[in-house]
């Protein structure tokens, strides 16, 4: 299914002119706060998510997974629903690949489907974290960090195979996410696994093309249970510093202990220019993969709080945007279009705070002031500014309304029918 301007406009027509008289009212107030609301849209336009390949379908826990239908069986077709994705809200222009679960067949069918869509390849992922069919070494006890050299070598062999794919499709990043860990005390040596670690990621970085970066993911736990060698973001901070200037840390949100401070971790790397890129989701508890913003909103709202102070105060260049989500319950393609529609309502309101009285506030030690700048950017409704960003680039009002509106699910499941199923978790 491809969907065209025209469906986008039939779908738009009803909701025009109540969308033209939120934004008008929107943009009167914040002219009078001094914002200009011109370029608040151009930083809104240019903020492009990419979306992970692994979360097209259905994802599942270890309890059950309760499959939707019409979900992409392909590589193509993964595209070819990101392609609808951006249609839709103009603001989700490239893929993230997970490496074998995406190895293309054929690279410029691939090339010739992604750029039909207008969809580009961000970062490449790597998989040290399953035993493939054909595998003659396992990573049952870890891979780069593996006490074992033939182990390791085997999961560096895989991470420079995974750059050469990225290579081919143009992407510039390698996402190492290693599960390598322990799950229980005694199990290995801790010292040992991070030297590991270390000295593989250093092999790896040496194939790094010139303008590619490394991306060093941590997670405290899962599926180990004990500790987890990359697993917190000074760790991961700590080898992307001694790796070199390409290496950056990538700060997944479910990725961290409960009540952790992200706001002033991201701020942290910023400050060291060492922040490399995101993979969003919310969590209540663990690593639950959920839509962006749907549990801790305000969380999200103070991290790109940061993000905006640290684009004006520091160096660090622009991060990768991805989200990383898995889908029991809803249909993944809304919640992709939630979660992208959360993102951005968050860098809005980032936008708009008034950081020279937020400045001064924190000067004059005035905590109430503070907050209440703070809060008033949060609780300002922000919603017809995003949209009429997403308007200006031919895109949907309501992207989840006209996705209901032109029946994409029902669509994709006479196309592909109800039993198709999406490589990934
Ligand atoms: C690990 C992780 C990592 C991916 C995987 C799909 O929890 O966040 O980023 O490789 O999910
Ligand atoms: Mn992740």
């Amino acid at each position: 299914m491809k969907i065209t301007t025209d469906h986008i406009q039939s779908s738009n027509k009803s909701r025009e002119s109540q969308h033209a008289r939120e934004f008008d009212f929107l943009a009167e107030n914040l002219e009078k706060k001094g914002l200009n609301v011109e370029n608040l849209i151009q930083k809104l336009k240019a903020l492009q998510i990419a979306i992970p390949s692994w979360a097209l379908g259905t994802g599942g826990t270890r309890f059950g997974r309760f499959s939707g239908g019409g979900e992409p069986s392909t590589l193509i077709q993964k595209i070819q629903d990101v392609g609808i994705l951006h249609a839709l809200n103009r603001s989700s222009d490239s893929v993230s690949l997970h490496i074998p679960w995406d190895i293309p067949k054929d690279y410029e069918a691939i090339r010739q489907v992604a750029a039909d869509v207008e969809i580009g390849f961000d970062a490449v992922n790597s998989n040290t974290f399953q035993d493939q069919a054909d595998q003659s070494l396992s990573y049952k006890f870890g891979s780069l960090a593996n006490c074992d050299k033939d182990i390791r070598e085997l999961a560096i062999a895989h991470s420079k195979e995974v750059i050469e794919i990225g290579q081919k499709l143009g992407s510039k990043a390698l996402t190492v996410w290693l599960a390598d860990g322990s799950s229980f005390p005694g199990q290995h040596s801790f010292r040992k696994a991070l030297q590991n670690t270390y000295e593989s990621l250093h092999e790896i970085y040496q194939e790094l093309p010139g303008d590619w970066r490394l991306l060093v993911e941590y997670k405290p736990y899962e599926p180990y249970f004990y500790s987890t060698v990359i697993s917190d973001w000074g760790t991961s901070f700590l080898l992307a510093n001694k790796l070199g200037e390409k290496a950056y840390t990538l700060v997944d949100l479910g990725h961290h202990l409960p009540n952790s401070n992200i706001e002033q971790i991201v701020a942290t790397l910023m400050t060291e220019s060492k922040l490399g890129g995101f993979h969003f989701n919310d969590s209540k508890y663990g690593d639950d993969d959920l839509t962006v913003g749907s549990i801790k909103p305000y969380q999200l709202y103070l991290i790109f709080n940061e993000l905006v102070a640290g684009f004006e105060e520091t160096a660090n260049p622009s991060p990768a945007w991805m989200i990383d989500a898995s889908h029991n319950l809803k249909d993944p393609m809304e919640d992709l279009l939630q979660s992208v529609e959360a993102i951005k309502l968050a860098y809005a309101q980032a936008l708009t705070v008034d950081r020279k009285s937020l400045e001064a506030a924190q000067v004059a030690k005035d905590v109430g002031q503070g907050q209440e700048i703070l809060q008033d950017a949060f609780r300002t409704d922000l919603r017809p500014l995003v949209r009429e960003a997403i308007r200006q680039c031919g895109g949907a009002i309501s992207p989840i309304q006209t996705y209901r509106d032109l029946k994409v699910r029902e669509t994709l499941i006479k196309e592909r029918g109800n039993d198709s199923k999406a490589s990934g978790l």
